[in-house]
């Protein structure tokens, strides 16, 4: 912990109590003008605190910032975002979570932006990055091989899903392979990138964004922001833990159980199942009925012709 950190300790011991400078500044071991200076820091961060002569200081209010101060609070995780890296603005989370993974960056770190400035979506397209959004990225080092990592992207939309619910009660919903979706429209996607030797991975960056506040003049057709739909504010700050939660426990339950002990979550989440799709995929574009998804991840689609074809990867939209 650094000295922000325990000060924002103290606070939250004393609670709506005043604590002296003197006394924090006994506690910590550190001098008053430190303490001071500390205290300037942390409302440079968006914290209010109330400072009286007699009585000392007391904190007033946390802000919904992902600075990791407010990320550690509660996280309820035993290594997912132990070591989080946080940065008001970055290029892309997962580019710099995979430069850091390639120099030995432990399991479970996250990287975690208030913007992006080039954010990325699959297959060298655009992920708009906005502040507004939490957009976040994962090293996992999973002993699986390469043809596994497409389950980690469904397993991860779970954790996502479940989270979105969680702190929204909006009835969000995944559609294969990569997007959550609220009526319809895309509030957050899944870049899942990997370095792998021909049997092995070497280590997995679980990209994750979601539109919570973003100005919506900002973002793309097709596209809606969590606060749009929940009709109010939401805590980016209580999304991202619940986010990070989440992954650690599905994530967790793959390496121990496999696909098969999240298959069940995943179709109660689907938006894809049971409805007819369009698919673009490497063979050209494909139409069907989605059936289901299967052991490996892949959708399932009855064709028109009667036969049923496995996709592996590609692009879904939902015929109305
Ligand atoms: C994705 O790609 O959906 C994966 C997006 C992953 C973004 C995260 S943010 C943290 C981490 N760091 C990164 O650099 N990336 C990851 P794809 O399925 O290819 O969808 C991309 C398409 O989604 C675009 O072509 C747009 O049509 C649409 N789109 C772009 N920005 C959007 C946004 N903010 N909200 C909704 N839709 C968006």
């Amino acid at each position: 912990m650094n000295i922000d950190d325990k000060i924002l300790h103290i606070f939250k011991k004393y609670g709506a109590a005043y604590v002296s400078g003197e006394d924090i500044s006994r506690e910590l071991g550190v001098s008053r003008t430190s303490i001071w200076k500390h205290i300037e820091t942390l409302r440079s961060l968006g914290y209010g605190i109330d400072a009286s002569p007699h009585l000392g200081y007391k904190l007033t209010g946390r802000p919904d910032r992902l600075i990791p101060e407010e990320l550690k609070n509660n996280l309820r995780t035993k290594f997912l975002g132990k070591n989080i890296l946080a940065y008001a603005s970055l290029d892309s989370t997962n580019d710099t979570a995979y430069k850091l993974a390639e120099d030995g960056a432990k399991e479970g770190t996250v990287v975690i932006a208030e913007k992006q400035k080039k954010g990325k979506g699959r297959q060298g397209r655009a992920w708009s990055s906005p502040r507004g959004g939490v957009y976040l990225s994962c090293i996992i080092r999973p002993d699986i091989e390469p043809r596994e990592v497409a389950k980690i992207t469904l397993v991860s939309a779970v954790a996502v899903c479940a989270s979105i619910r969680k702190t929204t009660d909006v009835p969000a919903m995944i559609k294969w392979p990569n997007d959550i979706i609220i009526n319809g429209k895309k509030v957050c996607g899944i870049l899942t990138e990997m370095k792998a030797e021909q049997d092995k991975v070497n280590f997995l960056i679980v990209g994750i964004g979601i539109n919570v506040d973003n100005p919506p003049a900002l973002l793309p057709k097709g596209a809606t922001t969590l606060s749009g739909e929940a009709g109010g504010d939401i805590s980016k700050v209580d999304l991202a833990k619940s986010v990070l939660e989440n992954l650690e426990h599905y994530i967790g339950l793959f390496k121990k159980e496999g696909f098969r002990a999240i298959r069940d979550e995943w179709r109660d989440l689907s938006e894809t199942i049971s409805r007819r799709v369009k698919v673009q995929c490497h063979e050209g574009k494909i139409e069907g009925q989605a059936l289901d998804v299967d052991a490996d991840g892949a959708l399932v689609i009855r064709l028109d012709s009667g036969f049923n074809k496995r996709i592996l990867s590609g692009d879904v939209v939902i015929a109305h």
